[in-house]
């Protein structure tokens, strides 16, 4: 009984994750850094309810939106079980888009990942997203936990994840010598580099990683992305955040969005070096989104889609989540 307990508890586990996806529409490829998009909007992609009720199927943990707004961006929700029409006119609508956090349940053991809403449209916007950019036409992605996890999973076409000790700890980055030429971290300021090198300040939530044995082994994987820092939960070494060397595509194991918003759980950094990963970090990403040209047809249509909406709600003291928007 005690073990198919333990058993139970490993194989449930909640995933965090945040996948931004970007759109340019400019379809001059020289052109748009003569221009910029100050009104850019980012798509958030909801997630399936662990345990749904009526009128509440999916939903997005509210501080990944304060994230995007907090540097300038409004936000779009993604709702699954789009069809794939649904999801091509939203994608060409929106200058980004970002998925979000993530309760999913592995069957045990084989990481046979992700069927779910969640994961088709992180497929379908990953996919578009990859012809957007082969054509010239900006579109970034971001993926934050289970977010990075899909990104590595959806490059390789593999599980490639490595099951990690690694849920509620905040760790300090071992950043690698790609950083310095990275475009994630260029904005920021040298200090702050050091404070996330020697100081605990990236929260990690997850129980799978990609090991950095396995990033060098795969073929795919080594080659689409630049591995910009690690960490080790003693035994394995994984990648803890990435970039493509040829995409505007990004992934952080951990979570930037959190330290700044997020106040239930005792491992979250609250330090004024914590906050201002939290604010880098969205501007960085809302300077991709700023790159991309996409529109709405209308202006009516741009504001029914807007997350204002709807409302969060306050999820109590016990929750991750201050705020969570349902949907
Ligand atoms: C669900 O939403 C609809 C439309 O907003 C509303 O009319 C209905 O009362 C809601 N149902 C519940 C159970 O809250
Ligand atoms: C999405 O579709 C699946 C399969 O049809 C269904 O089980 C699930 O309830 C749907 N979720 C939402 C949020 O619509
Ligand atoms: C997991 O890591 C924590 C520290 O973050 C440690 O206290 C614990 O003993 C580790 N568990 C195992 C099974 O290694
Ligand atoms: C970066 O580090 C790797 C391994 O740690 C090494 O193989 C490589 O030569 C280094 N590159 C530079 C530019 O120093
Ligand atoms: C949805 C959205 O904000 N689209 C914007 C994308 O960029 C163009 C060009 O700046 C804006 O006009 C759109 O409103």
């Amino acid at each position: 009984m005690a073990i198919l307990k333990r058993a139970t508890v490993c194989f449930t586990f909640r995933i965090m994750l945040l996948l931004l996806f970007c759109i340019s529409l400019s379809c001059l490829p020289f052109y748009p850094s003569a221009k910029r998009n100050d009104r850019p909007i980012i798509g958030v992609l909801a997630q399936e309810v662990y345990s749904p009720k009526p009128n509440q199927t999916a939903y997005i943990a509210a501080s990944y939106v304060k994230f995007l707004e907090s540097a300038g961006a409004r936000v779009v929700p993604v709702m699954i079980n789009q069809t794939l029409e649904e999801y091509k006119t939203l994608f060409n609508s929106i200058n980004g888009s970002c998925v979000s956090v993530t309760r999913i349940l592995y069957p045990g053991g084989g990481v046979s990942i992700i069927s779910s809403g969640y994961q088709r449209a992180a497929k379908i916007f990953y996919e578009l997203a990859i012809e957007a950019n082969k054509r010239g036409d900006y579109f970034p992605v971001w993926g934050t936990c289970l977010g990075f996890e899909q990104l590595a999973v959806l490059t390789s076409g593999k599980t490639v994840l490595s099951s990690t000790n690694t849920s509620g700890v905040p760790l300090p980055l071992d950043f690698t010598n790609e950083t310095k030429d990275s475009r994630m971290f260029k904005g920021f300021p040298a200090e702050l580099m050091e404070d996330l090198a020697n100081e605990p300040l990236t929260e990690n939530s997850h129980k799978w990683s990609l090991a950095v044995l396995t990033l060098n082994t795969n073929e795919e994987l080594k080659k689409f992305y630049k591995v910009l820092s690690t960490n080790t939960d003693g035994k394995t070494e994984f990648v803890s955040t990435m970039e493509a060397y040829d995409y505007p595509i990004y992934g952080s194991q951990w979570h930037p969005e959190k330290n700044a918003f997020e106040w239930g759980r005792p491992y979250i950094p609250h330090s004024p070096s914590a906050v201002k990963t939290t604010f880098y970090m969205a501007e960085f990403f809302v300077n991709e989104a700023r790159r991309n040209f996409h529109r709405f047809e209308s202006e009516d249509e741009e504001s029914k889609a807007l997350i204002y909406n709807y409302n969060p709600v306050y999820s109590g003291p016990r929750s991750a989540f201050e705020q969570i928007y349902f949907f």
